[in-house]
């Protein structure tokens, strides 16, 4: 899991920064040694930590039992935090969603469209990148709140980022909170936030045997949206053979063809989205 590919060893540190217009962006910094000096937050993230570094977390030499260990520990205690999570979502009757795939298969251009199309429910979005606030811009754009975390080293998001995001964003009841996760197929399988379902994007560039190379992903999901239909002439994909490929890894997932681009297929994404909010309000 993560602790192999270096995220996750210490719990992550955030900061809040709030521009003019009250949207929050949260930086994390995985590395105790990063806050060593006191942060005012309003500079540029975007350095690379290429000074020489003090002794930091990561024990590359770590015995496997011990590595399991971590592990363990890790995922157990981000699975506390997503419970608390959920619990406080359902309460309000907030439909969480967690949306993964690999990056640029469409969950901004998806998240806008769908922004767009259901106006009459309430929404809020929260956006997960390892830099920049690009995609929170793009929400935003549709006039719909969106809060930016930047996971600097790490690849995904964790239950703790996500509650403070939404302790931060107070999504308002009998709302849909969108939270669009880092791109990557792997980690972000691994740690619940507290959604009530995963919703894998898989665009028809990335070819129809990517739920078999990374079935956490599709196993974990109770939909994918396969994305970019409109570019199905243009390129060698097998729709039926990838929506084979998901059921193979997933018997019970739901998938909806759809092209964020042209809007083909998003009045069903937006009627399965309905469906949920009736039951998340029950
Ligand atoms: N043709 C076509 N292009 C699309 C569609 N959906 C998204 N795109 C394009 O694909 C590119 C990536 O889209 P994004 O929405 O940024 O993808 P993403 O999954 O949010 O990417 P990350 O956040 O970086 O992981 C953009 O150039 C979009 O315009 C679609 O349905 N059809
Ligand atoms: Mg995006």
């Amino acid at each position: 899991m993560c602790t192999t590919c270096g995220c996750g060893h210490s719990g992550p540190h955030m900061h809040e920064v709030r521009d003019a217009d009250g949207n929050i962006t949260l930086t994390v910094h995985d590395h105790e040694h990063e806050h060593a000096h006191a942060h005012e937050h309003d500079h540029d993230h975007g350095h690379s930590h290429d000074h020489a570094h003090p002794a930091h977390s990561h024990d590359h030499d770590m015995p496997a039992g011990r590595a399991i260990a971590v592990e363990e520990d890790i995922l157990a205690r981000n699975d506390a935090i997503a419970a608390e999570n959920r619990a406080r979502l359902a309460a309000s009757h907030v439909l969480a969603l967690n949306l993964v795939s690999s990056p640029g298969s469409g969950k901004t251009e998806l998240l806008t469209k769908t922004l767009r199309t259901l106006t009459d429910i309430p929404s809020a979005v929260i956006e997960g990148d390892q830099e920049t606030t690009n995609d929170a811009a793009r929400i935003r754009a549709t006039g719909v709140r969106a809060l930016q975390i930047n996971t600097g080293k790490g690849c995904h998001l964790d239950a703790q980022m996500v509650k403070r995001a939404i302790e931060a964003i107070k999504p308002q009841e009998n709302s849909i909170l969108f939270i669009e996760n880092v791109g990557n197929l792997v980690c972000p399988a691994e740690f619940d936030l507290g959604e009530a379902h995963k919703v894998a994007v898989l665009s028809v560039t990335e070819g129809e045997d990517k739920p078999l190379k990374y079935p956490d992903m599709f196993r974990a999901s109770s939909l994918v949206l396969m994305n970019k239909i409109d570019l199905l002439p243009y390129v060698p994909f097998d729709a039926d053979k990838a929506e084979a490929n998901v059921l193979r890894v997933n018997p019970k997932a739901k998938v909806l063809r759809v092209s964020a681009t042209t809007g083909e297929g998003i009045d069903k994404w937006c009627a399965w989205l309905k469906a949920q909010l009736v039951l998340a309000s029950l």
